[in-house]
């Protein structure tokens, strides 16, 4: 067995003790209430899922396992995978393994490549992403040993061989998606020298002298793996897979939920944000000039890009980390000047702003990736949600193994109408 099956193995066993404890100590006992707000609101705040993945504290952020963003913040995406599903990371002849598992599985079929040049020249790089995945759906192992009938406790067996088969070929698919849709088409080959994160700088084929590009991208790749299961995207990634639909529509039903503007979009939304500032007040913008722009473009009745969050309730520590990587990397790039200056003034504007009706006026991590990534060459913010993607896939996958390895059943919770509403509160429509 390899050592990622291992770990899964040991790992789900330690879940499935807890939740036996759980159970025991009270399988009735309530941790939540729902109120009607709630109901009309996105559930916000509702806790009714369990994901063992990673958490979201409010006010520390991300955590996978035991760590939290600093201490994880440092490692390869093979690790972070590793964690993600193991609760673990991998010793080094382990590491070793699965990144040479992931090279023998890289080579993209054929048939993708002509389903994504025969799409027409201005799709959005997501939609690529999500058809490139979809399209590969037929490879389903999982599919083919279901059809022939498999215990269900062995399911999570064939999703982890989907998962490997998917991960090991998003590089090659995200940096061919890059040269189709912005380059002249022509593919750079797989190099099973290089790493994972690597492997997506090489392909992408963008020249990176001094190597910091290849560094933005492994931390990129791994602050963005996870967040926890009740977002739009895992959670649209999970509800898909508990039909026991396989990973590659559950994978690709969780990117098109990542490509919405309130979700994964906003890192391309912030950068076009911050380059229109360069633009028409330049990088050399004073506090005063930047206010009142931030505040017309409220009034105007739109969102400040990369601001807010549904559960945090701080800074978010991945942009903190962006933040330091700028600092070191790039100080002088104009992006990175207007993202560092726009996190000085937003906050205290939404702080404010409707009546203090916005509950987190701190940056989220979009508000720094793109001008990043915009300094490093990647100028085409198109492509932006396409690395997060990339990067959140090994939250789908870890979660969905995790989710078919405890047995936990088909998603579906109660939904009511007014009328239904109206009666319980014993209240007449006037
Ligand atoms: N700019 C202006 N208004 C904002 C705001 C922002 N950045 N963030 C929240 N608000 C507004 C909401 O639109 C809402 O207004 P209405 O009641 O008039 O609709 C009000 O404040 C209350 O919203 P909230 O409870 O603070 O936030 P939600 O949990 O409903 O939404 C989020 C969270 C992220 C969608 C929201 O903060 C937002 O739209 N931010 C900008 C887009 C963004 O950065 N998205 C990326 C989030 C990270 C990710 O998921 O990838």
């Amino acid at each position: 067995m390899s050592s990622i099956k291992e770990g899964i193995h040991d790992h789900l066993i330690e879940l499935q003790e807890e939740i036996d404890c759980i159970f025991t100590a009270g399988r009735n006992t309530k941790v939540s209430e729902v109120n009607i707000g709630q109901i009309y609101g996105g559930m916000r705040g509702v806790v009714a899922l369990a994901c063992n993945t990673s958490y979201v504290d409010p006010y520390s952020g991300l955590h996978i396992g035991d760590y939290t963003t600093d201490n994880f913040s440092h490692k390869l995406p093979e690790e972070i995978f590793f964690l993600l599903s193991t609760g673990k990371f991998p010793e080094a002849e382990s590491l070793a393994e699965f990144q040479n598992d992931l090279n023998q599985r890289a080579q993209v079929p054929q048939y993708v490549w002509d389903v994504l040049r025969n799409l027409p020249r201005d799709t959005h790089p997501m939609t690529m992403l999500s058809l490139g995945i979809l399209s590969m759906e037929n490879e389903s192992v999982f599919k083919r040993e279901y059809q022939k009938g498999i215990e269900k406790r062995n399911y999570w067996k064939y999703t982890l061989e989907d998962a490997l088969n998917i991960l090991a070929k998003l590089p090659s698919l995200a940096a061919g998606i890059y040269r189709i849709r912005f380059g002249n088409g022509v593919l750079i080959a797989h190099d099973s020298k290089l790493d994972w994160s690597g492997n997506l700088v090489h392909m992408l084929g963008i020249p990176d002298g001094d190597k910091s590009f290849a560094d933005l991208m492994r931390l990129y790749l791994v602050l963005h793996c996870d967040h926890e299961g009740g977002n739009v995207s895992a959670f649209t990634s999970r509800v898909v897979n508990s039909a026991l639909s396989d990973l590659y529509y559950a994978v690709s039903a969780g990117l098109n939920g990542l490509a919405g503007p309130l979700h994964g979009l906003a890192n391309q939304e912030c950068l076009q944000f911050i380059l229109k500032i360069d633009e028409q007040l330049s990088d050399q913008v004073s506090e005063e000039e930047l206010k009142a722009y931030v505040l017309d473009v409220l009034d105007s009745g739109k969102v400040i890009p990369g601001y807010g969050h549904a559960v945090l309730r701080v800074t978010d520590p991945r942009f903190t980390a962006f933040m330091k990587f700028g600092e070191e990397n790039c100080s002088n790039s104009s992006c990175f000047k207007i993202a560092k200056k726009l996190f000085s003034v937003v906050p205290d504007i939404l702080k404010n702003y409707k009546e203090g009706k916005i509950a987190n006026p701190y940056p989220n991590v979009d508000a720094m990736s793109g001008s990043l990534l915009h300094h490093f060459g990647l100028k085409q913010f198109d492509y932006y949600t396409v690395l997060f993607g990339v990067s959140r896939v090994m939250g789908f996958c870890a979660q969905n193994i995790l989710a078919q390895g405890l047995g936990q059943p088909i998603i579906r919770p109660k939904s009511v109408t007014n009328k239904w509403v109206l009666e319980n509160l014993a209240v007449k429509k006037k």
